[in-house]
């Protein structure tokens, strides 16, 4: 059960015994700033190796951005006296990464097509998703959106609603499907891109991002759906595991064990692993690059981090995970991370810094809308079903597609008559696909005229 104020941490259980994969856990206590959180796993990991890239922006102005990112996730959850501010904390160099060094998007239209995708599937640490959306611009997350976090009617919900705060690609808040929908969203993106790229032209090119954490690799479902990513070796889902060892009522050492990486290879992902998520710039910058060459398998980043990263008593411990610091532990933490300024500020050199986005996404924007015009007056009838797809808009005169019937028409179940209607739209909705649970022989949803979503005939 959800604990939202837990008590005091019980004693952890005696070290794991031989057979467990894992060492014994963290002490929680916070780790000096300048080293790394010290490491779980002890097996050696090829795919972990990552090499040194280039940096694109000054280090010292990266850490101001992480901080400016943790200090408005913790002054919105202490204002509102509720909420996570565990997870963003020590996800702020990944988003940041994300947000401004890789992930191609416009904040003034965040419906443009050919943008990158983002899904926060540990929706709890949602106040790490709106710190980026405001940085980077969306309108939708101004100041006083922020400072109204978890209020009645704000644009701040507790966790991320696609519905009111644009920006925001996929609800939610249940662990797991928020990796789930990410599946979903790279498989359509593998799809469009194999339907409608030319070799002149490719107007279907990005990626779809997810962060999740420890609780969405408990959670079932997203096994399944990363079971069937691996299977369609979709490569353009790139997904960061906050490995921070907490959640709700104590150390992961309590119930989760298991070994995610190797699972994860075994679903036919790319896994690497990033051994200092909390000041390793480099080394996440690394990981994504690694993980984009790697055409034909998802990647799973795992990213060790520290929850809570900077609260000189509260970070790598549950009491972190979700509630407010409090007002003493904030100013520990503001002296702890050298942050002199008042709550909800944003210094003007950060600001300036992100202030980019509004530009280079409107010149991606235009770009790939001149991309698209030529490729409509090249292979108009493919734009034109390209476009009622992604407008949702259906073809006029669809209905008349459908079969009629009569008092006088042959009794027949109900799933033949759904399969004929389906059938029949299928000919005329360009974006009609399906899915069946192994069941599409009982319930009749099969599509006769098209072939099955494969990795090779995508
Ligand atoms: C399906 C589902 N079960 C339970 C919960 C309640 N819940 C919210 S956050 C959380 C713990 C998540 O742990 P983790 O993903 O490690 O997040 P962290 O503590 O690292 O921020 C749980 C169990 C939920 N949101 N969804
Ligand atoms: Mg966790």
């Amino acid at each position: 059960m959800a604990l939202l104020n837990p008590p005091p941490p019980p004693p952890f259980p005696s070290p794991p015994s031989p057979a467990s994969s894992r060492p014994p856990p963290l002490p929680a206590v916070v780790l000096p700033l300048s080293q790394p959180p010290r490491t779980r796993h002890s097996v050696p990991r090829a795919s972990a190796t990552v090499e040194t890239i280039e940096k694109t922006t000054d280090s010292a102005l990266v850490e101001k951005s992480v901080n400016t990112i943790r200090f408005l996730a913790i002054d919105a959850v202490e204002k509102a006296n509720s909420g996570h501010p565990g997870l963003p904390m020590g996800c702020a160099p990944m988003g940041h990464i994300l947000y401004d060094e890789v992930m191609r998007y416009n904040p003034k239209n965040p419906f443009w097509f050919n943008r990158d995708r983002f899904v926060l599937s540990a929706g709890h640490g949602c106040m790490l998703q709106y710190a980026l959306l405001h940085l980077a611009g969306y309108d939708s997350v101004q100041e006083e959106d922020l400072k109204g976090f978890r209020q009645w009617g704000s644009k701040t919900p507790g966790h991320p609603e696609n519905f009111e705060t644009l920006g925001v690609e996929v609800t939610t808040g249940p662990l797991g499907q928020g990796i789930c929908n990410a599946v979903g969203l790279a498989l359509a993106e593998r799809h469009l891109a194999a339907r409608y790229n030319k070799p002149d032209s490719e107007i279907v090119d990005h990626y779809t991002y997810c962060i999740l954490g420890d609780g969405c690799q408990m959670e079932g479902i997203s096994n399944e759906a990363c079971s069937l990513a691996g299977h369609w070796g979709l490569g353009k889902l790139i997904a960061f595991y906050d490995d921070n060892h907490i959640s709700i009522d104590g150390d992961t050492e309590i119930a989760f064990t298991e070994n995610v990486d190797t699972r994860f290879e075994g679903l036919g992902w790319h896994v690497i692993w990033v051994k200092n998520g909390n000041t390793g710039y480099d080394e996440i910058r690394a990981a994504i690059k690694e993980a984009k060459a790697v055409k034909d398998k998802p990647t799973l980043i795992k990213v060790t981090t520290t929850i809570g990263y900077g609260s000189p008593n509260k970070a790598n411990s549950y009491s972190v995970h979700g509630s407010a610091l409090g007002a003493k532990e904030v100013d520990a933490t503001r002296k702890n991370l050298g942050w002199p300024f008042e709550p909800f500020h944003v210094p003007e050199d950060v600001k300036k810094h992100w202030s980019r986005h509004a530009s280079e996404g409107a010149a991606l924007e235009a770009e790939w809308n001149a991309k698209f015009a030529e490729y409509e007056k090249k292979y108009p009838e493919e734009a034109a079903e390209f476009k009622s797809i992604i407008t949702g808009e259906l073809p006029s005169g669809w209905e008349k597609a459908l079969p009629t019937y009569t008092p006088e028409s042959p009794a027949d179940a109900t799933r033949n008559l759904s399969q004929q209607n389906l059938n029949a739209l299928a000919k005329v909705l360009p974006g009609l696909l399906g899915g069946s649970a192994d069941l599409a022989s009982s319930n009749m949803t099969l599509l006769k005229m098209f072939g099955d979503f494969q990795k090779n005939t995508p």
